[in-house]
Parts: C-alpha cells; sequence; structure tokens
C-alpha cells in the first residue's frame, strides 16, 4: 500500500486526511515541528496509526532529512501559518512558513527524489484567499489573483512555486484552492468554530457575549471531511494539474450567526452579539464564491454535508463538549 507524508498533522485538515487514508490502506508520518507540541498527546490518541517525524517548514534540511526517511508516495503539504488575521502581524514569519515553506518542501522532494517509474506525488494547499478582492464571480481555475493579506500573498507564491515545479522539474504537483471548510475540529480562533463555543457556551450559561468583528463578509463553507477527499483524488489522476475545491454557495458571517444561534434554539441573538473595531482586518475579503466544476467533471468530486447541516453539527459537537466539561 502506498505511503504518505502529511504536513501539517496536527491541524484541522491533516487530522481529517490521516482518517481518510487510513481508511483506504495507506502507511501514514505525519511532520510535526516543536520540541515538545502539546497537539502530539491528541494526535496519538485519535490516530495512533501516524508515525510522527520531526520537522518545520522552516528548515530545509529536516524536510530532506523526514522525506529521505519516508520514501512518500504522496506528500500532502497541510503545514501553514494559516489564520488570516496573525499574518498581519506577522508577515515576515507567514512569508517564512506558509510561502517560502511551499519552495523547501518542493526542494527536498526534487533533492531526495522518487524513481522514475515511482516519483514522489505533491499535494500544495492553495486557498480561496488567493482571490481576495475577487476579479470575477464565481471564482474558478482561471480567476486571476488579487491576495488582500500577508497570509494570501504568501498563498500565491507557494501556488505559482508549485506550478513552476512541475513545469520546470516535471514533479507530479498539484495545487487545490480550496474554499473555507470548516467542522468540529477547526480552531476557535476562526470565526466559525468562535461562533460555534460561545453559542453553546451561552446556552449553558457560562458565558455572556459573542464579540466579533466584519460581520458583512460572505464565504463560500464548506465541510473539511468533504474536502480532503478531493485532495487526494487530485493525486489519483494520470496527470497533475490544479483544482478549485468549494459548494458554489456564499453566505455571510451573520447569516452563520443566526444559524448558530437558532441551532441553540435561541432566537434573540443579537442581545449576546457585541462588535469589536480589533477584530476588523487592515484589508479584508469581502466576497468567495467558488465554481468546482472542473473537480466535479473531472475528479468526480462532490459535497456531501450543506451548509445547515454544517452549522448545526459544528453547535451540537461544541454544546456536547461544553456539557461534559460541567459534569
Ligand atoms: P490549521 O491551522 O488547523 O493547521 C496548520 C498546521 O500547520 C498545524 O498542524 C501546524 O502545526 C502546522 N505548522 C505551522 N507552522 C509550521 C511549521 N513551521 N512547520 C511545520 N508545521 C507547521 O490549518 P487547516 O488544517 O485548516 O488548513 C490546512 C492547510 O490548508 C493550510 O495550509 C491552510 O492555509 C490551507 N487552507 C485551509 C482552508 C480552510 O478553510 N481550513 C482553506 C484553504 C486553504 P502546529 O499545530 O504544531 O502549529
Ligand atoms: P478566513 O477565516 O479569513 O476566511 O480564512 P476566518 O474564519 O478567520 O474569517 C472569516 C471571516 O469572518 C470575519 N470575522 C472574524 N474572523 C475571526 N477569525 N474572528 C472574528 O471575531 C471575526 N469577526 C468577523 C473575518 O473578518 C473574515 O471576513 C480561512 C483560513 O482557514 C485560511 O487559512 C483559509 O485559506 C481561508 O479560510 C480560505
Amino acid at each position: 500500500m502506498p505511503t504518505a507524508l502529511i504536513t501539517g498533522i496536527t491541524g484541522q485538515d491533516g487530522r481529517f486526511l490521516a482518517d481518510l487514508l487510513h481508511s483506504k490502506g495507506y502507511t501514514i508520518y505525519g511532520l510535526m515541528k516543536g520540541q515538545n507540541n502539546p497537539k502530539l498527546e491528541l494526535v496519538q490518541r485519535e490516530h495512533p496509526y501516524v508515525e510522527i517525524v520531526e520537522g518545520d517548514l522552516c528548515d530545509l534540511s529536516s524536510l530532506i532529512s523526514a522525506v529521505s526517511r519516508v520514501q512518500p508516495d504522496e506528500v500532502y503539504n497541510l503545514a501553514a501559518i494559516s489564520f488570516v488575521a496573525m499574518s498581519f502581524n506577522q508577515a515576515e514569519l507567514t512569508a517564512n512558513v506558509t510561502g517560502t515553506g511551499v519552495l523547501r518542501m518542493l526542494e527536498a522532494i526534487r533533492i531526495v527524489g522518487g524513481s522514475q517509474d515511482n516519483p514522489m506525488k505533491f499535494y500544495q494547499a492553495s486557498s480561496s484567499e488567493m482571490f481576495g478582492k475577487v476579479r470575477e464571480t464565481p471564482q474558478t481555475e482561471a480567476t486571476p489573483f488579487y491576495p488582500r493579506s500577508p497570509y494570501g500573498c504568501a498563498k500565491v507564491f507557494g501556488h505559482d512555486i508549485t506550478v513552476n515545479y512541475r513545469e520546470s522539474y516535471g514533479l507530479f504537483a498539484c495545487s487545490g484552492i480550496l474554499f473555507n471548510h470548516e467542522s468540529e475540529r477547526r480552531g476557535l480562533e476562526f470565526v466559525t468554530r468562535k461562533i460555534t463555543n460561545a453559542v453553546a457556551r451561552i446556552k449553558l450559561g457560562l458565558q455572556d457575549e459573542l464579540v466579533l468583528g466584519n460581520l458583512d463578509s460572505k464565504r463560500d463553507w464548506g465541510y473539511a471531511g468533504d474536502y480532503v477527499k478531493a485532495m487526494w483524488m487530485m493525486l489519483q489522476q494520470p496527470e497533475p494539474d490544479d483544482y478549485v475545491v468549494a459548494t458554489g454557495e456564499t453566505y455571510s458571517v451573520r447569516e452563520f450567526v443566526e444559524r448558530a444561534f437558532a441551532a441553540a434554539e435561541i432566537d434573540d441573538w443579537e442581545r449576546y452579539v457585541r462588535l469589536d473595531p480589533k477584530f476588523l482586518r487592515p484589508a479584508e475579503v469581502d466576497l468567495l464564491v467558488g465554481d468546482a466544476t472542473k473537480a466535479e467533471t473531472v475528479l468526480g468530486w462532490k459535497r456531501e454535508v450543506s451548509f445547515p447541516e454544517l452549522v448545526e453539527r459544528m453547535v451540537r459537537h461544541d454544546l456536547a463538549v461544553e456539557s461534559a466539561k460541567l459534569s
């Protein structure tokens, strides 16, 4: 069976992808950074089949050593500084990890190499944030990029260098331009999980308010479990290529808030929501909505979880987690 190396194994997508590849019988290695990573225990508990290898996207020699030891058939590069708001305050770090880190991973693969018959395939986690101030709607693989944050700029570099290595060195390198995807494993810093966690705590009387920034921005939100399937499908094609993965629907942050409160049977949501300018960004991405026709027709990908199901699922999960803490 094939061997996969996943960078970003402690993140939302790394964990969903590990589950998927495990169900397909893969041998799975996860790249983990830091000398005492606090998420190691979680990964070992919930994904005991993952073997951890040390490495950091900022350290080329660690990546060469990881690729050389694992000899993966497939490398999924999911690691990044992925929080857009943080990228404004730590722009250089973001450029280094989220941007140049992709180049280092590609170099590690190019240097270690696979065999002619069995090349190491590469997946890059590109993002709809590259479209930023959108040039057309809906966004497709052909839509020009106009990033609005240091994160978006770094992702454009990561995307372009992936295409460049494919064209220059014949690497089997794919870039998945994924729109927002969420789940009960989403980090609490992202708006959807911040909302569902706060709604659960308000419902249980553990919190009084939910403090947010821009309620008007619109996102194309899907379910992470559906999206990792597209990553795998891209690497099973005869030729490497780039694909948009999205639902084709867009909702505002306000609509997400309304639905989340409704899922917890709280009608007067405005009573609990306070706006604070500290959560506004220096430049915002106002509207994202993707056209996944290519992924649907070429890969046969389709999303399974709808927007209402996604919100309900996350609220239900957070209610269960927060209730359990009380007992
Ligand atoms: P997360 O923020 O949940 O996970 C990011 C991962 O990157 C973590 O495992 C983190 O490790 C790791 N990481 C950060 N810095 C380094 C480093 N220097 N070296 C090695 N690992 C590092 O992100 P998601 O799972 O949500 O997203 C996965 C990828 O997909 C990211 O690249 C993201 O930018 C991209 N993406 C995500 C979308 C989404 O909606 N979720 C949409 C489009 C693209 P640690 O925990 O140790 O810090
Ligand atoms: P995003 O996700 O920037 O789209 O990037 P995030 O959930 O952080 O923001 C979505 C929208 O909500 C608005 N917002 C707030 N956001 C946060 N985090 N906290 C708040 O309090 C808040 N109030 C309003 C934001 O301004 C924004 O408009 C995610 C990440 O996963 C990226 O890594 C990925 O590439 C893109 O999705 C696609």
